[in-house]
């Protein structure tokens, strides 16, 4: 095992003790049990712990409306508060997207592009890094046919969701080149087209289904997770982003949303429960993308008003119970902690911390995150057990990055 992070269990658990000398004042200065304040002791604050001294929830919703790339809507703090009591398990690579306030945005060159999909830049116009373009045959009659990909996303709130497909086709007969097959849920797959004579050459967010008289597309969903599939349907339709928002939403279309933020990342690590009675687990919300540098990590179920930081590898190793842990070690290789960045999990038994890509700690210095790049983390902290002041380690998540 890693002995730096051994000889610094050892110290931790010293010190969660109550016996602090020498080393061992890592959790000691400044920081507070009580207020679910985290304090940072760092000269790299201002990178490591911008958020730290904010009270955790005023924090987290701080850095969710910070999540984003342009024009920042609002974050409604239920929207927060459901992420963090959400049941759900972490879905796929890509993530979740998380409406917020009534509106999800999701670009669709956040999925690979599979089959005959292409992703393109070459027609201006579109938002953030390009858009598909179905160069495969048209199927008319094939729904789901081929060129299936989709988005896992979450809803705050059951309502009527209207969806606003950014599209355009350039062919002059504006009922050519101008739709594609969509299934929500368990639902039927459904043409979804937009054949305006103002929509040649146009991005445009009209979106109708192909039933009866060809209304807008809407969709009535619950509150909670739901799926969208596109399978290809006419050759040369082109896609930008796709909009999901309630009656009445201001700007719904305006393609200067940001795109939504996201839960993403994988758990790994078998652990115990802690003192709590559960085990932690770690959300990541924001987006994979590097050069966004948005992500926070949040991990719940913790003990009420204890202490930890965040530990981070590119490896998982075996799991381990290092020596006076009750708890299970599932990072591996090179182990970088945040110690400068101590964390009080307040009577929430919240710890949120806000990473910072360009600078996460290994043992020979910082380094920054490169697209491509998995990095696991686990949170680390005190905890009681019936053998008195022990440490314990939440689940492990492991984050790709685009
Ligand atoms: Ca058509
Ligand atoms: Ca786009």
């Amino acid at each position: 095992m890693n002995r730096d992070i051994t000889g610094s269990l050892l110290a931790f658990n010293r010190s969660s003790a109550g016996r602090s000398s020498g080393r061992l004042e890592r959790f000691d200065v400044r920081t507070s049990l009580t207020d679910g304040e985290a304090h940072s002791r760092s000269p790299t604050d201002a990178v490591h712990g911008a958020h730290n001294r904010t009270r955790l929830p005023a924090m987290l919703s701080t850095g969710l409306s910070t999540l984003v790339r342009r024009t920042a809507p609002a974050v409604h703090a239920a929207v927060l508060s459901a992420a963090l009591v959400a049941t759900t398990t972490v879905a796929s690579a890509q993530g979740t997207f998380l409406s917020q306030n009534g509106l999800l945005v999701v670009e669709m060159e956040s999925a690979v592009p599979v089959g005959s999909w292409t992703l393109s830049s070459s027609t201006p116009g579109f938002t953030f890094d390009g858009y598909f373009r179905w160069d495969g045959p048209n199927l008319f009659n094939q729904p789901g046919s081929a060129g299936l990909f989709g988005f896992d996303f979450e809803l705050d709130q059951s309502a009527t969701w209207t969806l606003s497909l950014r599209n355009r086709h350039e062919h002059p007969d504006p009922t050519e080149e101008n739709d594609v097959w969509i299934k929500m849920d368990n639902g039927p797959w459904i043409k979804v087209f937009s054949n305006f004579v103002g929509s040649v050459g146009n991005w445009t967010y009209e979106s109708r289904f192909d039933l009866g008289n060809q209304p807008q597309a809407t969709y009535s969903l619950s509150a909670g997770t739901h799926h969208i599939e596109f399978s290809g349907r006419s050759n040369g339709f082109k896609m930008d982003r796709v909009h999901l928002h309630v009656a009445g939403h201001p700007g719904a279309t305006d393609p200067s949303w940001p795109e939504s933020p996201r839960r993403f990342g994988t758990r790994f690590c078998p652990v115990q429960s802690n003192s709590t009675g559960q085990f932690s687990i770690i959300d990541a919300f924001g987006s994979p993308h590097v050069s966004e540098n948005n992500v926070i990590l949040a991990c719940r179920r913790l003990p009420q008003n204890t202490l930890g930081y965040y530990i981070v590898s590119s490896a998982q190793g075996s799991p381990i119970t290092p020596p006076g842990s009750v708890g299970t070690l599932c990072l591996g290789g090179n182990i970088g902690r945040y110690s400068e960045s101590v964390i009080g999990t307040g009577n929430a038994g919240i710890a949120g911390f806000r990473l910072d890509l360009t600078a996460i700690p290994q043992p020979t210095g910082d380094v920054a995150v490169v697209p491509g790049d998995t990095w696991r983390f686990q949170f680390w902290h005190r905890d009681s057990s019936s053998q008195g002041a022990v440490s314990n380690f939440s689940k492990g998540i492991a984050l790709q990055f685009e």
